[in-house]
């Protein structure tokens, strides 16, 4: 395994990508080095009384999260893939970890230059998401690992829509929301009785102010899962998400929508905490009808740029126009 240089060397040309690699100056190198150290990336903790959530940022620009019941200090971890980094966590946090909670099966299309640096050894950097399960569930025995989709490593219990859990006592709802992949799943935390907001973990199906690639569904599909789904927890819920990318979306949400106040509001907060190597997570799914132009399908602005009068077209369109936009500078 070579040393920490060169980790931040593989790191930050992933970062980049192949393709932009070959047309990066020394600005963009520097940026991405900037971002992508993870040291540069801090952790931060939600707290609550009746839950606290860690988010503990993981490769380029993954999230994993540490989620604590308060009451019994048992605790889960969404998409672990960097084991040893939970572990840390959790010894930290003095908490019992019972539960992985995998929102999909690492996606070949989201890694790809990542698992092509791993086997040329510029780095030891496992897949996203479900990459680390494996090797998690050797090093510490005995955990329940939740997924929806048999493809997700060391899966021990598969779920369905609307099947529940329990992480001490709060409760986790399982949503099915396939598109990004086809067995994507997304957990709604809740407490009994509580009157504090819930969470919900999102993967790569809801970020802050965007939503992941349709590698494996459909605009009806992304649409149930955005509007009729998550867009019908309660608005107050938090959305963890699983990628920092919540600049480059809202760039792509202004491109959208030029005259939306919220888009231009969240951006230039965005930037401060990316300034001081802040999370922008997490974000509600009240915010998320203000300025995410996915969750913004059934508003005539979007349509209107789409060039559509319907929402799942509408849907198709910007997804399939952001997977092709070059994301300005400034
Ligand atoms: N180039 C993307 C990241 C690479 C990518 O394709 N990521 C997957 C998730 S692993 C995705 O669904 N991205 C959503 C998007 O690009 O809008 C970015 O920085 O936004
Ligand atoms: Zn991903």
């Amino acid at each position: 395994m070579l040393g920490g240089g060169w980790r931040s060397l593989g790191t930050a040309l992933a970062a980049l990508g192949a393709g932009a690699l070959l047309r990066a100056g020394p600005a963009q190198l520097r940026a991405a080095f900037l971002h992508t150290e993870h040291e540069q990336r801090r952790s931060k903790t939600v707290t609550q009384a009746d839950m606290k959530v860690e988010l503990l940022p993981a490769l380029t620009d993954n999230y994993m999260y540490l989620l604590i019941d308060e009451e019994t200090k048992e605790a889960a971890i969404v998409d672990p893939v960097q084991p040893q980094k939970v572990l840390d966590a959790v010894k930290k946090h003095g908490v019992k970890l019972t539960t992985v909670l995998t929102t999909h099966h690492h996606c070949m299309s989201c890694n790809q230059f990542v698992f092509i640096l791993t086997r040329m050894r510029f780095c030891d950097i496992s897949r996203d998401h479900a990459g680390g399960n494996e090797k998690l569930v050797k090093m510490e025995t005995g955990l329940r690992v939740y997924g929806g989709d048999s493809r997700v490593g060391a899966l021990t219990q598969k779920v369905s829509h609307l099947t529940s859990l329990k992480v001490g006592s709060l409760n986790v709802k399982c949503l099915c929301t396939p598109c990004h992949t086809s067995g994507h799943i997304c957990y709604y935390v809740t407490k009994p009785n509580s009157s504090e907001p819930p969470a919900v973990f999102t993967g790569d199906t809801l970020f802050v102010a965007g939503c992941g690639k349709f590698f494996e569904g459909t605009p009806e599909e992304m649409y149930r899962a955005l509007i009729e789904i998550l867009g019908s927890l309660d608005p107050e819920t938090r959305v963890y998400c699983g990628h920092e990318y919540t600049i480059n979306n809202l760039k792509f949400a202004r491109h959208v929508e030029p005259n939306n106040v919220s888009i231009q509001e969240k951006l230039a907060w965005a930037k401060a905490k990316y300034d001081s190597g802040e999370p922008t997570i997490p974000s509600t799914i009240a915010e998320e009808f203000t300025y995410n132009p996915f969750m913004r399908v059934r508003e005539k602005t979007v349509q209107e740029h789409a060039g559509e009068t319907d929402p799942i077209r509408t849907m198709g369109a910007i997804r399939k126009e952001k997977d092709n936009f070059r994301v300005p500078k400034d």
